[in-house]
């Protein structure tokens, strides 16, 4: 598990990933231009950024699973055909699964998160969170309690988890087929529910 530094070991994110063996975290420092598009090529790999880099874009090559950032760029990652887990930083994130049964996991800042085709899961860690959520074709579900100001589209479940409810508005909670509280058991019977 070791840690590639960039500028400072590597001049490029790509060079860093070139370098880089599963579970690595790719370190970029404030001040590196950003504005740089990597081709993951290397499984379970973390990225971390400060805010003031901007401007990175991360595929996943073909056959990569997971992708997690760290720190507050605004990185985008876009997943690939297979079932991606892709984990957002504190910054203003774009993610898209693509194809695939993708898990995306919210974690801060202003995201857009696109699940894509086929049946995703997007959690939402953290409260008070913001941006746009759409789960794309297949059945697509959210994980989470507090709904923040989300707005979703395309997604057919809302589940608390291990959480007793909700926190959220009447707008978003029409955004769902189904609520429920799978981490409950015994609950589940009483809080799942049918809006069609
Ligand atoms: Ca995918
Ligand atoms: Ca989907």
């Amino acid at each position: 598990m070791a840690t590639l530094r960039v500028p400072g070991t590597y001049s490029t994110i790509s060079g860093a990933v070139a370098a880089a063996t599963a579970g690595d975290t790719v370190l970029v420092a404030a001040g590196y231009a950003g504005n740089e598009a990597v081709n993951v090529t290397v499984e379970n790999l973390t990225f971390s950024a400060p805010a003031s880099v901007g401007g990175l874009q991360l595929y996943a090559a073909p056959g990569i699973l997971k992708i997690t950032l760290a720190g507050s760029s605004a990185i985008q990652v876009f997943g690939n055909g297979s079932d991606n887990t892709i984990i957002g930083n504190e910054g203003n994130n774009f993610i898209d699964g693509g194809t695939g049964d993708d898990t995306i996991v919210y974690a801060g800042g202003v995201d857009t998160l696109n699940g894509g085709d086929d049946d995703d899961v997007v959690h939402i860690s953290v409260e008070g969170g913001a941006g746009s959520i759409d789960g794309g074709t297949g059945i697509d579900t959210v994980i989470g309690s507090d709904l923040g100001s989300f707005d979703f589209t395309g997604v057919e479940v809302l589940d608390a988890g291990g959480a007793n409810g909700f926190f959220g508005s009447i707008a978003q909670f029409r955004s769902f087929g189904t609520l429920t509280a799978s981490a409950q058991p015994s609950d589940s019977r009483r809080a799942a529910r049918s809006f069609r």
